[in-house]
């Protein structure tokens, strides 16, 4: 897999799939939420309302995908990153869940190029270094045969700078 980084606002990105960072209820936040559901439309959310009639909230580190609306992408898979509370071991086996079933379900649907915010690293308080670190060596790991490229999408000039370096 061809693995890239851009500082961009990846409601503008034509991937197969983008990766929005979600919460459990699945109804829109602020962040790159609010973003992919305003830049997206409804089509968006009404999807995410049959996905909670069906199976409930979406639990920290699984994924959902839903079409991706007015954007200029395929699917969004929507996926719920952890809170940083300060333990570690737990978020980040969490916040490596987010990007593991993320990919599976990429893998499943055919994508070829999917694009990932910085997961959990805003509103929720991530550490932007560890999950940077955590992002890059899930992707390096997974195995997959459709899937050729995965785009890291930095919205700040401090994650552009921590995956440049990662991925040097
Ligand atoms: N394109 C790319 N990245 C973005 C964009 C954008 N348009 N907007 C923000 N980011 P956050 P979280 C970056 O807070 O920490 C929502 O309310 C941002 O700079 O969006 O996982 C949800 O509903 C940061 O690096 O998500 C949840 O309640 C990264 O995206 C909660 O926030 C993630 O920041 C999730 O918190």
């Amino acid at each position: 897999m061809n693995i890239e980084v851009i500082k961009a606002d990846i409601t503008k990105i034509p991937a197969d799939a983008i990766v929005n960072a979600a919460n459990s209820s699945l109804l829109g936040g602020g962040g790159v939420d609010g973003a992919i559901h305003r830049a997206g439309g409804k089509q968006i959310l009404e999807e995410c309302i049959q996905i909670r009639n069906r199976q409930g909230k979406c639990n920290t580190g699984e994924a959902v995908v839903t079409a991706a609306g007015n954007l200029p992408a395929k699917y969004v898979i929507h996926t719920v990153g952890p809170v940083w509370n300060g333990d570690e071991d737990k978020s980040s086996k969490l916040l490596e869940d987010c990007y593991k079933n993320s990919l599976q379900l990429a893998e499943s649907l055919g994508v070829k190029t999917i694009a990932f915010p910085n997961i959990s690293t805003g509103i929720y308080k991530f550490p932007k270094e560890l999950a940077g670190r955590i992002a890059v060596e899930t992707v390096r790991n997974f195995q997959s045969d459709n899937i050729e490229k995965v785009i890291f999408v930095c919205f700040d000039e401090e994650n552009e700078m921590i995956y440049k370096k990662l991925l040097d």
